[in-house]
């Protein structure tokens, strides 16, 4: 284990209420600064077992205040949503904020299904709601069809003029690049587990990749064969970001309190926000699938810990 990350000392900063629709859990949040503000997005397990979006923001990170109602429900007749909204990311790209989530739903009975999903026929699919307030948001529903997928983070800006889309492709870590939404040109796979290691299971991308100077820093959780998350990262090529060119051979954080080793699903830790302040990134990450938590971690310090790599998945030992 990397010994850079620092938990909040008041850890959880978010934790269930008693009403219904966040009583279960509150967890996985995307995380964005608006002006001198910090809005989090996150994922409310409501008494029924299914998610919807919460609100909350807060000016220094760690003390929030929350909406009383769901900010996002999952569309009624929108047969992609049956089963929730979860696990949402936040990217300010080209004037509006894009909010990607996972639509949760069932396939209908005796539908193929992706082998991942063993026990029962459950469908995820990337989606997209864009906002300007935070108050009204415009659904544009999947934007990748036909594909069980999940952990989107959409890059900041374009590269080579494409829109440059992450997500989780079982078990690995991929791209989409295309001019326009939804007409993907390709789709390619980045990062896969490695054997042996940490994230030897599966793996996906946390929030959206940050630009530093040395290439874009993406902040992952890789899951072992015990189903343990933890939390790594890797650094894509500026110019060709399905180049990966540095990445965490030791995670720098995993379930090691109480708040994150039980819970609802327990030895997880599972991020999909982070904001920087002062030359740091405050991650914010659920805990066991229950409660949210915050921790800061020095993004240089971050980024020089990261050892080169050859090609996706391989490094240089
Ligand atoms: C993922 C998502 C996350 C959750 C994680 C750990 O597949 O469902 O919301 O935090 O599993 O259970």
């Amino acid at each position: 284990m990397l010994d850079l990350f620092k938990r909040y000392e008041k850890n959880p900063i978010l934790e269930p209420t008693d009403k219904p629709w966040e009583a279960k859990a509150v967890l996985n949040a995307a995380a964005v600064w608006v002006g001198d503000e910090i809005k989090l997005i996150y994922r409310a397990i409501g008494v029924d077992g299914k998610s919807s979006l919460g609100l909350a923001t807060s000016k220094d990170g760690y003390n929030f205040t929350r909406f009383d109602e769901p900010i996002m429900k999952a569309e009624e007749y929108n047969e992609f949503e049956t089963m929730g909204i979860e696990d949402p990311r936040i990217t300010f790209f080209e004037g509006e904020y894009h909010l990607l989530y996972v639509a949760a739903s069932l396939y209908p009975p005796n539908h193929p299904h992706p082998t991942w999903a063993t026990d029962r026929p459950w469908r995820v699919r990337v989606s997209l709601a864009k906002t300007k307030d935070f108050k009204t948001f415009e659904r544009d529903g999947v934007v990748i069809d036909e594909l069980d997928t999940k952990d989107p983070a959409l890059f900041p800006e374009r590269t080579n003029n494409k829109i440059r889309l992450l997500h989780r492709d079982y078990p690995n870590i991929c791209l989409c690049s295309g001019e326009t939404w939804y007409r993907w040109d390709d789709n390619i796979i980045i990062a896969e587990p490695r054997e042996g290691m940490w994230d030897n299971d599966r793996i996906g991308a946390g929030g959206p990749p940050i630009k530093t100077d040395k290439g874009w820093l993406l902040i992952y959780h890789g899951i072992d064969h015990q189903h343990v998350y933890r939390q790594g990262a890797m650094l894509l090529d500026l110019e060709h970001p399905s180049k990966v060119i540095a990445r965490s051979r030791e995670p720098f954080l995993e379930p090691s309190e109480v708040y994150e080793k039980n819970g609802v699903v327990d030895n997880v830790v599972f991020s999909c926000g982070m904001v920087q302040k002062d030359g740091e990134l405050i991650i914010y990450y659920g805990a066991a699938d229950r409660v949210l938590c915050a921790g800061t971690i020095n993004i240089n310090q971050l980024v020089e810990s990261l050892e080169p790599a050859l090609a996706a998945g391989k490094l240089i030992r």
